[in-house]
């Protein structure tokens, strides 16, 4: 069997494995990350990254993931969905008497879960290729890892006006994780962006912070007495 056809079915593997190990999603893809410099640039320049001055840090790494792991080849990313798609929370949300807790804080530390799951993916990954010399790491919002364009370029969805993920089943209520490895996987397509001209995460958005489509700009919010913020731009 040719090398490409092994990959073909190792990559088919990790996606088996991935799914038993409760991901919803798994995509590959290469390091190229060039397309994204000029946009992330102009965003820093414009300050939008308020308070969060670790995002002005380690650009050549962000860009350059084999810098950050030398020997990486692909990208794996994964999913992980934290909607609870259940009444009981339909139900939460419309009574007026009960706290509202952010969908992505209940539960489990996503960091920790999300960790130890990908972990266990590559010590799959290892056990199931025993005559290739794997190296791996791990991320999950702990590096300089551009982990929303890098899982827009596997497949997992495309890139929302909100400047999340989001494809058309579960919207962008989901984490995401990576796996760098040293393996030369086939990569995945990329997904056609579906936003059109819907505008509704812009409208909805309470704090206004959407400026333009895939444009954020964080600030700091102060909640005055009588339940209002107040916004405090730091540029
Ligand atoms: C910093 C950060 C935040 C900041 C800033 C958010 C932001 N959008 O940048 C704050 C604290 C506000 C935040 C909030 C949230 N976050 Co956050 N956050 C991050 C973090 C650590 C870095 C993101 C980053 O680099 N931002 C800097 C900007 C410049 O980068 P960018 O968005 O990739 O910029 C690109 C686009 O803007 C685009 N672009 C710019 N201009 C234009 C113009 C056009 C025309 C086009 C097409 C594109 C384009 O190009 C840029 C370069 O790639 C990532 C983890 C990671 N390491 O990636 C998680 C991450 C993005 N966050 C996540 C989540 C879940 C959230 C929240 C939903 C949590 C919550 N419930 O409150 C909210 C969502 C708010 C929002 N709408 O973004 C998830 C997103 C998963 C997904 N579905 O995409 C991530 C990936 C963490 C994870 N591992 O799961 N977050």
């Amino acid at each position: 069997m040719n090398e490409q056809l092994i990959m073909k079915r190792i990559a088919k593997k990790i996606k088996t494995l991935g799914l038993e190990l409760g991901f919803n999603h798994i995509g590959i893809s290469d390091l190229n990350l060039e397309h994204a410099k000029k946009p992330y640039q102009n965003w820093i320049d414009s300050n939008f990254q308020g308070d969060m001055s670790y995002l002005k840090r380690h650009s050549d790494l962000k860009f350059n993931p084999q810098k950050l792991v030398p020997k990486t080849i692909r990208i794996i990313s994964a999913r992980i969905d934290y909607f609870p798609n259940d009444e009981n929370t339909k139900l939460a949300l419309k009574n007026k008497d009960q706290a509202y807790i952010s969908r992505y804080a209940l539960g489990r530390d996503y960091h920790k879960v999300i960790r130890a799951k990908l972990k266990k993916l590559s010590i799959k990954i290892k056990d199931e290729i025993t005559n290739y010399p794997i190296e791996f790491r791990v991320f999950t919002d702990s590096a300089p890892v551009l982990e929303v364009e890098l899982a827009e370029k596997s497949g997992l969805g495309w890139r929302g006006k909100h400047t999340l993920l989001i494809n058309k089943e579960h919207g962008s209520w989901f984490f995401l994780g990576e796996i760098f490895i040293n393996l030369p996987l086939p990569v995945d397509k990329k997904l056609t962006n579906h936003c059109g001209t819907c505008s509704a995460c812009i409208d909805i958005c309470p704090t206004k912070a959407i400026v333009a489509p895939y444009k954020l700009r964080c600030k700091k919010m102060y909640l005055l007495p009588n339940n209002r913020t107040q916004r405090r731009y730091s540029n």
